[in-house]
């Protein structure tokens, strides 16, 4: 299924867009350089998640103030979200490039806010958004077949890790997204027989995805995708979040997956051994330098060389993998979900 071919397709397609994004990006006429620009990233549904991924790494390479809105909150709430006095770049996220909110809030911002550039950035640069936006990052070779969207997740995702890292000069991060492809080459069966061990585990009755940081919009993504494909009660926080609470839903059958960052190992350490005491069944896809002794009841190992946010793009594929999983087991369809279409018109 078209699904499949997506998520085991991401060597190539990322490799694909790190020679069109050092092709496109440094004469594409949009400057970062002003040290007051703010940055929006506006999108709806998989593309708003990777919005709050994107937001909060790039505010931390860029130093820029940056903020992530779903497209309707552009349109109808958008009392002092854009400010008036500096600078501001909005990137405007979408697969199709014609979903409905997101075409209003571009034209929302172009009629009330004039100022602020529009870069648009989509997997169909024949589309309605690429024709409004001053600025295109065309991924059109991460297109789908599927409702649900894998590679265009992480190929958009990428692009804007590319864009952070160059507008910071930082050669050091590039050179690590240079790297991606190959690592998820080597990498992915092994992504493929851990999303199949944990996807496909009838016991596991619910999900709960946490990620801190630039990891919490791909906490929710991964959300998205077992909601979308398996219908799965599931459910995202922040970790630390977790404990405040939610964790009152933790009973045996309950399967918590943590992405794990290097920089707070100690801590989350403390999480996972709560989560175990109140019968929950826990996961880490964790850097492999530290990934010994975590006392996770699974582990998946994935590269420790690379920094926190660099290794970010490698949970997602075996994060994918584990819901297209769990819809074959369950005999769904994964191309084709239960209420969806590609794109939402309203
Ligand atoms: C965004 C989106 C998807 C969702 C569904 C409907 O589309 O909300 O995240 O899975 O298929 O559309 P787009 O604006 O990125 O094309």
């Amino acid at each position: 299924d078209a699904t499949f071919e997506e998520i085991t397709n991401q060597p190539n397609s990322w490799a694909k867009t790190l020679e069109v994004m050092s092709e496109m990006w440094p004469s594409c006429g949009i400057s970062l350089e002003a040290g007051n620009t703010h940055v929006l990233f506006i999108g709806c549904g998989t593309s708003f998640y990777l919005a709050q991924s994107a937001a909060r790494l790039f505010q931390e390479v860029t130093g820029k103030v940056c903020l992530a809105v779903p497209a309707s909150e552009i349109i109808f709430a958008d009392t002092s979200i854009i400010p008036n006095d500096v600078p501001v770049v909005a990137f405007a996220i979408s697969r199709s490039g014609t979903t409905s909110e997101l075409l209003m809030a571009v034209e929302h911002l172009q009629k009330n806010y004039p100022y602020v550039e529009t870069v648009a950035v989509t997997c169909h640069s024949d589309q309605m958004l690429a024709k409004i936006s001053q600025t295109v990052i065309s991924l059109d070779h991460a297109s789908e077949k599927s409702v649900v969207m894998t590679q265009s997740f992480t190929n958009m995702l990428l692009a804007l890790q590319w864009v952070a890292a160059t507008s910071a000069g930082r050669e050091d991060l590039l050179t690590e997204l240079n790297q991606l492809p190959v690592i998820l080459e080597r990498d992915i069966s092994k992504m493929m027989d851990f999303g199949r061990r944990i996807g496909a585990n009838i016991d596991f009755k619910q999900y709960i995805f946490l990620g801190l940081g630039t990891y919490y919009g791909l906490a929710t993504e991964a959300t998205l995708k077992l909601k979308e494909m398996t219908q799965t009660p599931c459910e995202s926080y922040n970790p630390f979040e977790f404990r405040h609470g939610p964790i009152s839903i933790v009973e045996n059958g309950t399967f918590v997956v943590f992405l794990v960052m290097r920089e707070n190992i100690s801590y989350t350490l403390d999480i996972i051994a709560d989560v175990k005491e109140v019968h929950g069944q826990t996961i880490a896809l964790i850097p492999d330098s530290i990934s010994d002794n975590c006392g996770a009841d699974f582990v998946l190992p994935l590269d420790g060389a690379l920094t926190d946010w660099a290794r970010s793009l490698l949970y997602m594929p075996a994060l994918q993998y584990l819901a297209y999983a769990r819809a074959k087991l369950l005999g769904l369809n994964p191309d084709q979900p239960r209420n969806l279409n590609q794109v939402v018109v309203l």
